[in-house]
């Protein structure tokens, strides 16, 4: 396959570009552009640049707002609520931060409930920030229904990732963002775009059979990871980011599309914990101690989540970022 490689910068300026070329506002775009970036730049592809060609499809659909100023409100001490009016996620989390944070001190947890958002992010970014303030941080969202409960076959929850993040000091923080599908839908439709089968597990087709053929798992429904296990926390995280915040499932997400094509539209839920208010002074001592168990996992040869994104990411920041010539094509064209 050919390839085509871009520095960071380059990469950034290239989505920067074709966003606000095809309207969205400065300062979507910028998320946007940043969001793609680091994607791309952690070894998540999935989540790169990649994800420019439906991020400009669902505007072109009239499926996204490319400038709608997010609303935050103060909804009690610790829950912080922010309309997103119908734009992407990115802005208005940015915008409700601050506040989150300072609820989060001040409470020892808070929450923040993004609504109206439309929803194409790994959720490791929304994670980062808190994590880089010596919080602990848990976000969750829904998408649309495209896979199956355990013991259906019919589409029914989203891809539903949840994100969990630990704060270390002078390390990397102990980060996971993971589908609660076998695989995130976007890692199946690079596999189609590819022209490579996926593996065994990740769907079904429309007759409810097992199936290693990206299409036609696309068409049948997607399952989720490690059986009813899996499904439990998918349906969790529809009620969490769903109904608990007033917004949609993502079943109402797909019907809320009508056939469109456009990304997932609903809410986010972000949780933060401040250790040091649960701890006070004593929160060194057992920081510390979450440090010995990761050691503990270390020892075995666990990886912990997270560290190949901050390898690539030390890799990628003096090497660049290496995509396929069509995709560059295509990114360009948009
Ligand atoms: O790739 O799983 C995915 C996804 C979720 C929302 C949009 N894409």
């Amino acid at each position: 396959m050919e390839t085509v490689n871009l520095s960071l910068a380059e990469a950034y300026a290239l989505a920067r570009e074709v966003l606000s070329k095809n309207g969205f506002s400065a300062e979507h775009a910028d998320a946007i552009a940043r969001n793609v970036t680091a994607g791309e730049r952690d070894g998540c592809a999935s989540h790169g640049l990649w994800r420019l060609l439906g991020i400009v499809e669902t505007l072109r659909k009239g499926k996204v707002s490319a400038d709608a100023r997010p609303e935050i409100s103060d909804r009690a001490p610790a829950i912080v609520q922010v309309d997103a009016g119908g734009a992407y996620s990115l802005v208005a989390y940015e915008l409700a931060l601050p506040l989150l944070m300072a609820k989060a001190r001040q409470c020892g947890m808070a929450a923040m409930a993004i609504n109206r958002c439309v929803h194409f992010s790994a959720l490791f970014a929304d994670i980062e920030p808190l994590t880089d303030a010596g919080l602990v941080g848990y976000a969750c969202t829904p998408s649309h229904a495209w896979v199956a409960p355990a013991g259906g076959t019919r589409p029914l929850f989203g891809t539903n990732p949840i994100a969990f993040g630990w704060p270390r000091k002078d390390k990397p923080p102990y980060l996971f963002d993971m589908a609660t599908s076998a695989a995130a839908r976007g890692e199946i439709q690079l596999h189609q775009r590819a022209g490579k089968s996926i593996p065994e597990g990740w769907g079904i087709d429309s007759e409810g059979q097992p199936s290693t053929d990206p299409q036609a798992v696309l068409d049948g429904a997607m399952l989720t990871f490690g059986g009813h296990k899996g499904s439990a926390f998918a349906a969790m995280v529809e009620l969490l980011a769903g109904p608990l915040i007033g917004d949609m499932t993502s079943a109402e997400s797909l019907a809320w599309d009508a056939g469109a094509g456009g990304l997932p539209y609903g809410g986010e839920l972000i949780l933060a914990f401040d250790p040091v208010r649960f701890l006070g002074e004593e929160a060194h001592v057992h920081l510390a101690r979450a440090e010995t168990l990761f050691a503990a996992m270390q020892e075995q040869g666990a990886r912990l989540p997270g560290e190949r994104r901050f390898i690539c990411r030390e890799k990628t920041t003096v090497e660049g970022v290496t995509i396929p010539c069509k995709l560059y094509e295509e990114i360009r064209a948009l």
